[in-house]
């Protein structure tokens, strides 16, 4: 057995403030030092990776000068177009600085609402020049510590504007981008806005502009809320709304751990590659885009462990694909999603032009049923997640 090496091929993205997370947290100051954007797209390019995901301060630092600003940018596009690193998403920081406290679109201060919006369409702007295809936009700060401090629904109101109004400015352009809402349920708020997957695909069925507003699902995000996120995404997909992917590593319910993909929950990691890779059992919608990590090396890491654990990403994903391919073409495992019904799932619970009058009249159905006999057999599920740790685990390779 051998360690798989990630390619281009294997479309494997990172968000610059992972690997150039200095490290600082609630307790402590920084641990490493701030790297150079052009340095940073030169080394993903030299481990495997395939494209770059930014906020619009990680690259060019919140106050800098329009002078400034346009010299940053034109360095980073010669290291794209050096390397061939692909910049597929870009989003915006409405959450670092001290005016969106009480968050950006949904603050209580209209003026900051007013600016948040500016800086985010500026940075539309900036996405759509690089050739990036998702607008990522998390909220970090819409939310609330108590709930004395927000009109809920206003705030909801406030929201929609927001989105409402960069999506409308998406295709007044004409620029190939779809926004992609990221729930999360806390942090750094005391409750975010948009908790979980399911409260953002009901706030988009809600918007004026919403057929490009989809979903990037964030690993941790859906398990700080006890959430499965296969089945989060699974969702996702099912509504032709996961426009993009974050992944990484919880283990359960504490602060955001944002450690290595499956160095947190690895079973459900298995799922997630499962579903990415194999598609539903019974065929389906599928996700084709980025496979992109939003983690933070650990403060403990150097430079070194920095690039060690973005390495780590991207080859627990290929380990991952690796085994979930080999299981899913397992004669046993496909014997056992037979009788276990996970294929039969697909077939209509109602007979193809049966009638609901047919139906109701059908005693053979409910009548002349003898329900414990309905009762009287397993599901063999056991045996099959069985098997699927058995393949995690390499037992079949
Ligand atoms: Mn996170």
């Amino acid at each position: 057995m051998s360690v798989p090496t990630p390619t281009r091929e294997d479309h494997f993205s990172f968000g610059m403030w992972t690997v150039n997370w200095p490290a600082q947290d609630q307790f402590g100051s920084a641990t490493r030092k701030v790297m150079d954007p052009v340095y940073i797209v030169h080394k993903l390019a030299e481990i495997g990776a395939w494209g770059i995901t930014f906020h619009d301060d990680d690259l060019v630092p919140f106050g800098t000068s329009d002078a400034g600003r346009d010299k940053i940018i034109a360095d980073f596009k010669a290291a794209l177009d050096e390397t061939g690193i692909v910049c597929e998403m870009v989003t915006t920081n409405t959450f670092s600085h001290p005016m969106f406290k009480d968050g950006a679109f949904t603050s209580n201060d209209r003026r900051v609402r007013r600016y948040g919006l500016r800086k985010v369409l500026r940075n539309v702007d900036l996405a759509a020049e690089l050739g990036a295809e998702t607008f990522v936009m998390w909220g970090g700060r819409e939310g609330a510590e108590y709930d004395s401090a927000k009109d809920y629904k206003a705030a909801l109101d406030r929201y929609a504007e927001g989105i409402d109004t960069v999506a409308g400015y998406i295709k007044s352009k004409g620029y190939g981008l779809r926004i992609a809402l990221e729930p999360k349920p806390n942090e750094p708020r005391g409750d975010i806005m948009l908790p979980t997957v399911g409260h953002a695909l009901a706030f988009i069925a809600q918007l004026d502009n919403g057929d490009i507003v989809g979903l990037n699902p964030e690993v941790g995000h859906e398990q700080m809320a006890c959430l499965n996120y296969t089945y989060g995404i699974a969702q996702a997909l099912w509504c032709n709304k996961l426009f993009h992917i974050d992944l990484n590593g919880q283990k359960s319910i504490k602060y955001d751990q944002d450690l290595v993909f499956g160095h947190g929950d690895l079973m459900s990691a298995f799922g997630t590659v499962d579903l990415i890779e194999n598609g539903f059992p019974n065929g389906g919608p599928t996700y084709d885009g980025p496979r992109h990590f939003d983690y933070k090396p650990s403060r403990t890491e150097d430079e070194e462990g920095v690039w060690a654990s973005a390495k780590a990403n991207m080859t627990m994903y290929l380990l991952l694909k690796e085994r979930a391919q080999a299981f899913r073409a397992d004669a046993e495992v496909k014997d056992l999603l037979a009788s276990a019904g996970v294929i039969g799932l697909a077939e209509p619970t109602l007979a193809a032009g049966e009638t609901l009058e047919s139906f109701m009249a059908d005693r053979s159905t409910f009548e002349d049923v003898d329900p414990d006999a309905l009762a009287d057999h397993g599901f063999g599920f056991v045996r099959l997640n069985q098997l699927a740790t058995e393949y995690l685990l390499g037992a079949h390779l």
